[in-house]
Protein backbone atom coordinates (compact mmCIF):
# COMPACT_ATOMS: atom_id res chain seq x y z
CA UNK A 1 0.00 0.00 0.00
CA UNK A 2 1.28 3.27 -1.01
CA UNK A 3 0.95 5.85 2.11
CA UNK A 4 0.91 8.96 -0.10
CA UNK A 5 -2.40 7.64 -2.06
CA UNK A 6 -3.66 4.98 -0.23
CA UNK A 7 -3.95 2.50 -3.19
CA UNK A 8 -2.05 -0.33 -4.01
CA UNK A 9 0.11 0.28 -6.40
CA UNK A 10 3.73 -1.40 -6.92
CA UNK A 11 4.87 2.26 -7.54
CA UNK A 12 6.16 4.35 -4.90
CA UNK A 13 4.34 8.51 -6.02
CA UNK A 14 6.11 10.00 -2.99
CA UNK A 15 9.81 8.41 -4.34
CA UNK A 16 8.58 9.62 -7.86
CA UNK A 17 7.52 12.71 -7.27
CA UNK A 18 10.65 13.59 -5.38
CA UNK A 19 12.21 13.53 -9.14
CA UNK A 20 9.96 16.54 -10.62
CA UNK A 21 11.34 19.62 -8.88
CA UNK A 22 8.36 21.70 -10.36
CA UNK A 23 5.95 20.21 -8.31
CA UNK A 24 7.82 20.72 -5.43
CA UNK A 25 6.71 24.79 -5.02
CA UNK A 26 3.79 27.10 -3.92
CA UNK A 27 1.62 28.93 -6.51
CA UNK A 28 -0.46 32.17 -5.10
CA UNK A 29 0.47 30.62 -1.59
CA UNK A 30 -0.85 27.04 -1.96
CA UNK A 31 1.06 24.00 -2.83
CA UNK A 32 0.81 23.43 -6.63
CA UNK A 33 -1.41 20.85 -8.07
CA UNK A 34 -0.88 20.21 -11.26
CA UNK A 35 -3.84 18.65 -13.23
CA UNK A 36 -2.40 19.89 -16.79
CA UNK A 37 -1.03 17.06 -17.63
CA UNK A 38 -2.77 16.50 -21.20
CA UNK A 39 -1.81 19.61 -22.48
CA UNK A 40 2.18 19.15 -21.29
CA UNK A 41 3.22 16.75 -18.58
CA UNK A 42 6.24 17.75 -15.77
CA UNK A 43 9.68 16.40 -16.47
CA UNK A 44 12.07 14.49 -14.33
CA UNK A 45 15.19 15.21 -13.22
CA UNK A 46 16.48 12.66 -15.69
CA UNK A 47 15.15 14.55 -18.40
CA UNK A 48 16.20 17.73 -17.13
CA UNK A 49 19.53 16.81 -16.41
CA UNK A 50 20.10 15.65 -20.10
CA UNK A 51 19.82 18.91 -21.43
CA UNK A 52 21.67 20.18 -19.08
CA UNK A 53 24.82 17.58 -20.00
CA UNK A 54 24.25 17.81 -23.21
CA UNK A 55 24.77 21.71 -23.52
CA UNK A 56 27.83 21.67 -21.02
CA UNK A 57 29.68 18.76 -21.78
CA UNK A 58 28.87 17.89 -26.22
CA UNK A 59 26.65 20.39 -28.33
CA UNK A 60 27.56 20.19 -31.63
CA UNK A 61 26.18 19.76 -34.77
CA UNK A 62 25.21 15.97 -35.74
CA UNK A 63 25.96 13.91 -38.69
CA UNK A 64 28.13 16.32 -40.67
CA UNK A 65 31.23 16.84 -38.64
CA UNK A 66 33.64 14.42 -37.93
CA UNK A 67 35.46 16.00 -34.47
CA UNK A 68 34.71 14.04 -31.27
CA UNK A 69 31.77 16.51 -30.22
CA UNK A 70 30.05 15.79 -33.07
CA UNK A 71 30.24 12.15 -33.05
CA UNK A 72 29.18 12.13 -28.68
CA UNK A 73 26.11 14.15 -30.23
CA UNK A 74 25.27 12.42 -33.67
CA UNK A 75 25.33 8.69 -31.16
CA UNK A 76 22.98 10.65 -28.73
CA UNK A 77 20.43 11.38 -30.96
CA UNK A 78 20.93 8.23 -32.88
CA UNK A 79 19.96 6.35 -29.68
CA UNK A 80 16.85 8.38 -28.93
CA UNK A 81 15.60 6.77 -32.56
CA UNK A 82 16.64 3.08 -31.64
CA UNK A 83 14.63 4.02 -28.61
CA UNK A 84 11.39 5.50 -29.91
CA UNK A 85 11.83 2.84 -32.44
CA UNK A 86 11.44 0.27 -29.53
CA UNK A 87 9.26 2.73 -28.04
CA UNK A 88 6.61 1.95 -30.20
CA UNK A 89 7.54 -1.36 -31.89
CA UNK A 90 8.60 -0.44 -35.63
CA UNK A 91 10.09 -2.64 -37.55
CA UNK A 92 12.66 -0.47 -39.09
CA UNK A 93 15.03 2.25 -37.06
CA UNK A 94 14.56 4.08 -40.57
CA UNK A 95 11.13 4.49 -39.62
CA UNK A 96 11.46 6.92 -37.05
CA UNK A 97 11.34 10.55 -38.67
CA UNK A 98 12.44 13.00 -35.72
CA UNK A 99 10.02 16.26 -35.77
CA UNK A 100 8.88 19.10 -33.62
CA UNK A 101 5.95 17.03 -32.59
CA UNK A 102 2.15 15.87 -33.33
CA UNK A 103 1.25 18.81 -35.35
CA UNK A 104 4.40 18.79 -37.26
CA UNK A 105 4.33 14.88 -38.28
CA UNK A 106 0.57 14.94 -39.31
CA UNK A 107 1.36 18.40 -41.65
CA UNK A 108 4.48 16.45 -43.07
CA UNK A 109 2.17 13.47 -43.48
CA UNK A 110 -0.60 15.53 -44.92
CA UNK A 111 1.64 17.72 -47.64
CA UNK A 112 3.73 15.14 -48.14
CA UNK A 113 1.93 12.08 -48.58
CA UNK A 114 -1.14 14.17 -49.63
CA UNK A 115 0.28 15.58 -52.37
CA UNK A 116 1.27 12.55 -54.13
CA UNK A 117 -1.84 10.13 -53.47
CA UNK A 118 -5.10 11.99 -52.62
CA UNK A 119 -6.70 13.41 -56.41
CA UNK A 120 -9.87 14.75 -56.95
CA UNK A 121 -13.10 13.11 -55.62
CA UNK A 122 -10.65 11.03 -52.76
CA UNK A 123 -12.15 11.00 -49.34
CA UNK A 124 -10.17 11.43 -45.78
CA UNK A 125 -12.28 10.59 -42.87
CA UNK A 126 -11.20 12.19 -39.59
CA UNK A 127 -13.33 11.84 -36.31
CA UNK A 128 -15.65 14.34 -34.68
CA UNK A 129 -12.72 14.03 -31.87
CA UNK A 130 -9.95 15.29 -33.22
CA UNK A 131 -7.58 17.65 -31.89
CA UNK A 132 -7.06 21.07 -34.66
CA UNK A 133 -4.20 19.59 -35.49
CA UNK A 134 -5.63 16.74 -36.89
CA UNK A 135 -8.56 18.64 -39.09
CA UNK A 136 -7.02 21.73 -40.22
CA UNK A 137 -3.94 20.15 -42.01
CA UNK A 138 -6.61 17.86 -43.72
CA UNK A 139 -8.43 20.53 -45.09
CA UNK A 140 -5.66 22.19 -46.44
CA UNK A 141 -5.15 18.89 -48.22
CA UNK A 142 -8.37 18.15 -49.35
CA UNK A 143 -9.02 22.06 -50.67
CA UNK A 144 -5.34 21.89 -52.83
CA UNK A 145 -6.67 18.29 -53.99
CA UNK A 146 -10.53 18.56 -54.70
CA UNK A 147 -10.47 16.02 -52.47
CA UNK A 148 -13.65 15.43 -49.67
CA UNK A 149 -13.22 15.17 -45.82
CA UNK A 150 -15.72 13.26 -44.01
CA UNK A 151 -16.25 13.20 -40.55
CA UNK A 152 -17.42 9.73 -38.48
CA UNK A 153 -19.91 11.13 -36.29
CA UNK A 154 -19.56 10.97 -32.06
CA UNK A 155 -22.24 9.60 -29.40
CA UNK A 156 -22.86 11.29 -26.50
CA UNK A 157 -20.60 9.77 -24.16
CA UNK A 158 -17.82 10.34 -26.73
CA UNK A 159 -17.41 7.40 -28.57
CA UNK A 160 -16.95 6.96 -32.45
CA UNK A 161 -19.68 5.68 -34.28
CA UNK A 162 -18.22 2.43 -35.83
CA UNK A 163 -21.49 1.82 -37.85
CA UNK A 164 -21.22 5.05 -39.59
CA UNK A 165 -17.84 4.84 -40.22
CA UNK A 166 -18.01 1.38 -41.63
CA UNK A 167 -20.67 2.88 -43.98
CA UNK A 168 -18.03 6.16 -44.56
CA UNK A 169 -15.29 3.85 -46.21
CA UNK A 170 -15.52 3.18 -49.53
CA UNK A 171 -12.78 2.63 -52.51
CA UNK A 172 -12.60 6.54 -52.79
CA UNK A 173 -11.34 6.30 -48.94
CA UNK A 174 -7.85 7.16 -49.67
CA UNK A 175 -6.41 8.23 -45.62
CA UNK A 176 -8.13 7.85 -42.53
CA UNK A 177 -6.47 9.89 -39.94
CA UNK A 178 -7.61 9.32 -36.29
CA UNK A 179 -6.27 9.71 -32.34
CA UNK A 180 -5.60 7.54 -30.23
CA UNK A 181 -6.92 8.77 -27.42
CA UNK A 182 -9.30 12.18 -27.13
CA UNK A 183 -7.60 15.10 -25.59
CA UNK A 184 -10.49 16.62 -24.07
CA UNK A 185 -12.65 14.11 -23.68
CA UNK A 186 -10.06 11.14 -22.79
CA UNK A 187 -11.99 8.56 -25.07
CA UNK A 188 -9.46 5.59 -26.20
CA UNK A 189 -10.24 4.92 -29.67
CA UNK A 190 -10.60 1.40 -31.35
CA UNK A 191 -7.80 1.88 -33.38
CA UNK A 192 -7.45 -1.87 -34.22
CA UNK A 193 -10.83 -2.28 -35.59
CA UNK A 194 -10.58 1.62 -37.38
CA UNK A 195 -7.21 0.28 -39.25
CA UNK A 196 -8.17 -2.91 -40.15
CA UNK A 197 -11.46 -1.68 -41.60
CA UNK A 198 -10.00 0.88 -43.71
CA UNK A 199 -7.01 -1.32 -44.81
CA UNK A 200 -10.11 -3.40 -46.25
CA UNK A 201 -10.52 -0.66 -48.73
CA UNK A 202 -7.39 0.01 -49.51
CA UNK A 203 -6.84 2.78 -47.10
CA UNK A 204 -3.78 4.42 -45.12
CA UNK A 205 -4.05 5.51 -41.67
CA UNK A 206 -2.47 8.06 -39.22
CA UNK A 207 -3.24 7.22 -35.86
CA UNK A 208 -2.89 10.97 -33.42
CA UNK A 209 -1.00 9.68 -30.28
CA UNK A 210 -0.24 12.70 -28.63
CA UNK A 211 -2.79 11.37 -25.82
CA UNK A 212 -1.38 8.13 -25.70
CA UNK A 213 1.94 7.76 -25.58
CA UNK A 214 2.85 8.49 -21.83
CA UNK A 215 -0.38 6.37 -20.68
CA UNK A 216 -1.02 3.22 -23.61
CA UNK A 217 1.08 0.46 -24.61
CA UNK A 218 2.43 1.62 -28.63
CA UNK A 219 2.91 -1.06 -30.88
CA UNK A 220 2.86 -0.21 -34.23
CA UNK A 221 2.95 -3.71 -36.16
CA UNK A 222 0.37 -5.05 -33.83
CA UNK A 223 -2.27 -1.88 -34.46
CA UNK A 224 -1.32 -2.24 -38.42
CA UNK A 225 -1.19 1.70 -38.74
CA UNK A 226 0.64 3.49 -41.31
CA UNK A 227 1.83 6.47 -39.46
CA UNK A 228 2.10 7.45 -35.85
CA UNK A 229 2.62 10.44 -34.12
CA UNK A 230 3.76 11.57 -30.73
CA UNK A 231 4.79 14.42 -29.38
CA UNK A 232 7.87 14.29 -26.32
CA UNK A 233 6.41 16.93 -24.32
CA UNK A 234 3.33 15.05 -23.70
CA UNK A 235 5.32 11.93 -22.40
CA UNK A 236 7.78 13.48 -19.80
CA UNK A 237 10.01 14.80 -22.72
CA UNK A 238 10.89 18.51 -23.49
CA UNK A 239 8.45 20.11 -25.63
CA UNK A 240 9.32 20.62 -29.45
CA UNK A 241 10.92 17.31 -30.24
CA UNK A 242 8.30 14.16 -31.56
CA UNK A 243 8.55 11.35 -33.79
CA UNK A 244 6.83 10.29 -36.92
CA UNK A 245 6.51 6.26 -36.99
CA UNK A 246 5.88 5.39 -40.79
CA UNK A 247 5.87 2.06 -42.98
CA UNK A 248 9.01 2.27 -44.72
CA UNK A 249 7.67 1.15 -47.91
CA UNK A 250 5.38 4.24 -47.36
CA UNK A 251 7.79 7.11 -46.47
CA UNK A 252 10.43 5.98 -49.09
CA UNK A 253 7.48 6.63 -52.07
CA UNK A 254 6.77 10.47 -50.16
CA UNK A 255 8.29 13.38 -51.30
CA UNK A 256 10.22 15.53 -48.66
CA UNK A 257 8.36 17.32 -46.75
CA UNK A 258 11.35 20.40 -46.39
CA UNK A 259 14.12 21.39 -48.30
CA UNK A 260 17.59 21.63 -47.44
CA UNK A 261 20.49 20.37 -44.94
CA UNK A 262 20.20 16.49 -43.90
CA UNK A 263 18.14 16.07 -46.32
CA UNK A 264 20.09 16.11 -49.44
CA UNK A 265 22.20 13.55 -51.11
CA UNK A 266 24.07 15.62 -53.82
CA UNK A 267 22.89 19.01 -54.67
CA UNK A 268 23.95 21.15 -58.11
CA UNK A 269 21.58 23.91 -59.60
CA UNK A 270 19.87 21.21 -61.75
CA UNK A 271 18.93 19.25 -59.52
CA UNK A 272 19.03 17.95 -56.50
CA UNK A 273 19.00 13.85 -55.28
CA UNK A 274 17.53 12.78 -51.63
CA UNK A 275 19.11 11.02 -48.65
CA UNK A 276 17.90 7.85 -47.39
CA UNK A 277 15.56 7.78 -44.61
CA UNK A 278 15.15 8.70 -42.41
CA UNK A 279 17.05 12.01 -42.92
CA UNK A 280 15.31 12.30 -46.29
CA UNK A 281 12.84 14.17 -43.92
CA UNK A 282 14.90 15.69 -41.45
CA UNK A 283 16.28 18.86 -43.40
CA UNK A 284 18.35 21.70 -41.72
CA UNK A 285 19.34 21.38 -38.00
CA UNK A 286 17.22 19.47 -35.87
CA UNK A 287 16.39 19.64 -32.30
CA UNK A 288 19.49 17.70 -31.00
CA UNK A 289 19.07 18.76 -27.13
CA UNK A 290 15.62 17.72 -27.31
CA UNK A 291 15.66 14.81 -28.67
CA UNK A 292 18.64 13.65 -26.82
CA UNK A 293 16.58 14.37 -23.76
CA UNK A 294 13.51 12.38 -24.58
CA UNK A 295 15.70 9.14 -24.46
CA UNK A 296 15.47 10.06 -21.08
CA UNK A 297 11.33 10.10 -20.83
CA UNK A 298 11.67 6.87 -22.59
CA UNK A 299 13.98 5.36 -19.57
CA UNK A 300 11.25 6.98 -17.28
CA UNK A 301 8.31 5.52 -18.60
CA UNK A 302 10.16 2.21 -19.49
CA UNK A 303 11.71 2.28 -15.87
CA UNK A 304 8.01 2.87 -14.31
CA UNK A 305 6.04 0.26 -16.89
CA UNK A 306 3.80 1.32 -18.69
CA UNK A 307 1.06 -1.18 -17.31
CA UNK A 308 1.78 0.32 -14.06
CA UNK A 309 1.59 3.80 -14.93
CA UNK A 310 -1.67 2.67 -16.48
CA UNK A 311 -3.29 1.19 -13.51
CA UNK A 312 -2.49 3.33 -11.15
CA UNK A 313 -3.77 6.89 -13.66
CA UNK A 314 -7.04 4.44 -13.80
CA UNK A 315 -7.41 4.46 -10.12
CA UNK A 316 -7.02 8.20 -10.00
CA UNK A 317 -9.41 8.61 -12.81
CA UNK A 318 -12.12 6.39 -10.92
CA UNK A 319 -11.53 7.95 -8.17
CA UNK A 320 -12.03 11.97 -9.48
CA UNK A 321 -15.04 10.85 -11.92
CA UNK A 322 -16.97 9.37 -8.63
CA UNK A 323 -16.47 12.62 -6.77
CA UNK A 324 -16.78 14.94 -9.44
CA UNK A 325 -20.49 13.40 -10.47
CA UNK A 326 -21.56 13.36 -6.68
CA UNK A 327 -21.30 16.93 -6.74
CA UNK A 328 -24.99 18.51 -8.21
CA UNK A 329 -23.71 20.93 -10.36
CA UNK A 330 -21.07 19.36 -12.12
CA UNK A 331 -22.22 17.28 -15.43
CA UNK A 332 -19.13 15.25 -16.31
CA UNK A 333 -18.22 15.45 -19.96
CA UNK A 334 -16.88 12.45 -22.18
CA UNK A 335 -18.51 9.20 -20.71
CA UNK A 336 -16.55 6.76 -22.53
CA UNK A 337 -15.83 3.05 -21.61
CA UNK A 338 -12.28 2.88 -22.17
CA UNK A 339 -10.84 6.35 -21.11
CA UNK A 340 -7.49 7.47 -20.50
CA UNK A 341 -6.81 9.96 -16.97
CA UNK A 342 -8.92 12.67 -18.50
CA UNK A 343 -12.02 14.69 -17.40
CA UNK A 344 -13.73 17.14 -18.76
CA UNK A 345 -16.60 18.92 -16.81
CA UNK A 346 -19.26 21.87 -16.43
CA UNK A 347 -20.35 23.54 -13.62
CA UNK A 348 -24.07 25.15 -13.86
CA UNK A 349 -23.87 28.73 -13.77
CA UNK A 350 -20.49 28.46 -13.67
CA UNK A 351 -18.14 29.69 -16.50
CA UNK A 352 -15.47 27.40 -16.68
CA UNK A 353 -12.81 30.09 -17.30
CA UNK A 354 -14.10 31.25 -14.20
CA UNK A 355 -13.72 28.00 -12.74
CA UNK A 356 -10.64 27.58 -13.77
CA UNK A 357 -9.34 31.12 -12.71
CA UNK A 358 -10.52 30.63 -9.03
CA UNK A 359 -9.03 27.48 -9.04
CA UNK A 360 -5.83 28.66 -9.91
CA UNK A 361 -5.82 31.19 -7.33
CA UNK A 362 -5.65 28.02 -4.60
CA UNK A 363 -3.24 26.62 -6.49
CA UNK A 364 -4.40 24.20 -9.11
CA UNK A 365 -3.67 24.28 -12.56
CA UNK A 366 -6.42 22.78 -14.80
CA UNK A 367 -7.48 23.92 -18.57
CA UNK A 368 -10.29 25.49 -20.06
CA UNK A 369 -11.61 26.25 -23.14
CA UNK A 370 -12.27 24.37 -26.01
CA UNK A 371 -8.87 22.43 -26.15
CA UNK A 372 -8.35 23.02 -29.44
CA UNK A 373 -11.19 20.74 -30.43
CA UNK A 374 -14.09 23.98 -31.40
CA UNK A 375 -15.94 21.13 -33.98
CA UNK A 376 -16.38 18.71 -30.94
CA UNK A 377 -17.46 21.33 -28.55
CA UNK A 378 -20.18 22.09 -30.97
CA UNK A 379 -20.89 18.58 -31.38
CA UNK A 380 -21.94 19.01 -27.53
CA UNK A 381 -23.50 21.96 -27.85
CA UNK A 382 -20.62 23.49 -25.72
CA UNK A 383 -17.99 26.56 -25.58
CA UNK A 384 -15.90 24.67 -23.72
CA UNK A 385 -15.33 22.84 -20.31
CA UNK A 386 -13.11 22.27 -17.84
CA UNK A 387 -10.77 19.73 -18.20
CA UNK A 388 -8.58 17.94 -15.40
CA UNK A 389 -5.84 15.32 -16.63
CA UNK A 390 -3.96 12.99 -14.27
CA UNK A 391 -0.28 11.74 -14.58
CA UNK A 392 1.67 8.97 -12.89
CA UNK A 393 2.67 11.92 -10.03
CA UNK A 394 -0.88 13.09 -8.89
CA UNK A 395 -2.16 11.73 -5.77
CA UNK A 396 -5.72 11.34 -4.43
CA UNK A 397 -5.24 13.97 -1.58
CA UNK A 398 -4.60 16.43 -4.23
CA UNK A 399 -8.04 15.15 -5.69
CA UNK A 400 -9.80 15.29 -2.50
CA UNK A 401 -8.54 19.34 -2.99
CA UNK A 402 -9.86 19.34 -6.30
CA UNK A 403 -13.47 18.48 -5.15
CA UNK A 404 -13.21 20.61 -2.22
CA UNK A 405 -12.10 23.60 -4.12
CA UNK A 406 -15.10 22.86 -6.80
CA UNK A 407 -17.68 22.58 -3.73
CA UNK A 408 -16.29 25.97 -2.26
CA UNK A 409 -16.33 27.92 -5.22
CA UNK A 410 -19.49 26.96 -6.14
CA UNK A 411 -20.99 27.63 -2.70
CA UNK A 412 -18.80 30.95 -2.78
CA UNK A 413 -20.54 32.00 -6.04
CA UNK A 414 -24.27 31.13 -5.27
N1 LIG B 1 -3.13 18.95 -27.08
C1 LIG B 1 -4.09 19.83 -25.03
O1 LIG B 1 -4.08 20.60 -24.06
P1 LIG B 1 1.51 19.30 -30.29
O2 LIG B 1 1.08 20.65 -29.82
O3 LIG B 1 1.91 19.28 -31.72
O4 LIG B 1 2.49 18.65 -29.38
O5 LIG B 1 0.19 18.37 -30.15
C2 LIG B 1 -1.00 18.72 -30.77
C3 LIG B 1 -2.06 17.75 -30.39
C4 LIG B 1 -2.52 16.85 -31.33
N2 LIG B 1 -3.41 15.89 -31.03
C5 LIG B 1 -3.90 15.77 -29.78
C6 LIG B 1 -4.86 14.67 -29.48
C7 LIG B 1 -3.47 16.65 -28.77
O6 LIG B 1 -3.94 16.52 -27.54
C8 LIG B 1 -2.56 17.69 -29.09
C9 LIG B 1 -2.16 18.71 -28.06
C10 LIG B 1 -2.91 19.86 -25.97
O7 LIG B 1 -4.99 19.05 -25.22
C11 LIG B 1 -2.57 21.25 -26.40
S1 LIG B 1 -3.87 21.97 -27.34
Amino acid sequence: MNPLTAIPSSLDIKKIRDQFPVLHQRVNGKPLIYFDNAATNQKPKQVINALVEYYQGYNANIHRGIHTLAEQATKAYETTRHSMQKFVNAEHVEEIIFTRGVTESINLVASSYGRVFLKENDEVIISGLEHHSNIVPWQMACEEKKAKLKIIPITEAGEINLDVYQNQLSARTKIVSINHASNSLGTINPIKKIIKLAHEVGAVVLIDGAQAAAHLKIDVQAFGCDFYCISSHKMYGPTGAGILYGKKELLEKMPPYMGGGEMIKDVTFEKTTYNDLPYKFEAGTPNIADVVALNEAVNFINELGKDQIAEYENELLAYATKQLSAIPSVKLIGTAKEKVAVQSFIIEGIHHFDMGQMLDTRGIAVRTGHHCTQPLMERLGLEGTVRASFSVYNTKEEIDELIESIKRIINFLK
